[in-house]
């Protein structure tokens, strides 16, 4: 009787989802981290503030972009880059602060990446309606490091190809919370965001904000 009533309830969302050889959803990992980490983003935030950046072809991306780190991901009329400057202030990038680089090589780790040593955190706001195209990660100069990948606020589906851009990507929807550790066999394949759909997050509100952090240099 009670075996049945917890049968017919199973877990949906396994605590640790393999995707791919090398890339790994762990759902809630950066949940004890949160009442941290997001003062830590909002002081960032207040320093080194959103913008929409260009790509190389002249379109301004839908979603708004910032960094932490040594160095910070940047794309304008000459194409894309790692650089220790914002270029919208003319100053470094704001440190990654203890938290942040702490939950990224404690997620390496849980993903079977021991020896991971972030140096950039790209942080990404999705607004609803706002979307990333399918694309590789490939400006890093070492592909031996994963990337470590943490959501926050409205949950967005996470589109997951393969080597070559027409792969079928699989749809995983990604929660507050979750982190998706990236490397290995997978490291450049194919992948983008789907457009977020509309919601109210109770402690972000109205936007996602998701975290990548790499070993750019
Ligand atoms: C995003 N993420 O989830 C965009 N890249 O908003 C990425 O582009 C990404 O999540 C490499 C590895 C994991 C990622
Ligand atoms: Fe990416």
């Amino acid at each position: 009787m009670t075996a049945d009533l917890f049968d017919a309830v199973p877990d949906a969302r396994p605590s640790r989802e393999a995707m791919a050889e090398g890339a790994l959803l762990l759902r809630g990992f950066a949940k004890s981290f949160e009442s941290e980490m997001i003062p830590a983003l909002r002081e960032i935030v207040g320093q080194a503030p959103f913008r929409r950046m260009f790509t190389s072809g002249g379109h301004q991306m839908s979603v708004a972009m910032t960094n932490c780190g040594s160095v910070g991901w940047v794309t304008d009329g000459s194409g894309y880059r790692y650089d220790g400057i914002d270029p919208n202030s003319g100053r470094p990038w704001p440190a990654m602060p203890a938290v942040l680089y702490q939950l990224a090589v404690q997620a390496a780790i849980a993903g079977g990446f021991d020896g991971f040593v972030p140096d950039a955190c790209l942080i990404n706001r999705y607004e609803p309606g706002a979307r990333m195209s399918l694309h590789q990660d490939k400006d890093e100069q070492d592909f031996a490091a994963p990337i470590v990948s943490v959501s926050l606020g409205l949950p967005a589906i996470f589109l997951f190809g393969g080597p070559k851009r027409a792969d079928k990507p699989r749809r995983y929807r990604l929660e507050h919370g979750d982190v998706v550790v990236w490397g290995g066999p997978s490291r450049l394949f194919f992948h983008g965001v789907a457009p977020l759909a509309d919601g109210e997050h109770a402690l972000m509100g109205r936007q996602r904000i998701n975290l990548t952090f790499r070993k750019a240099r």
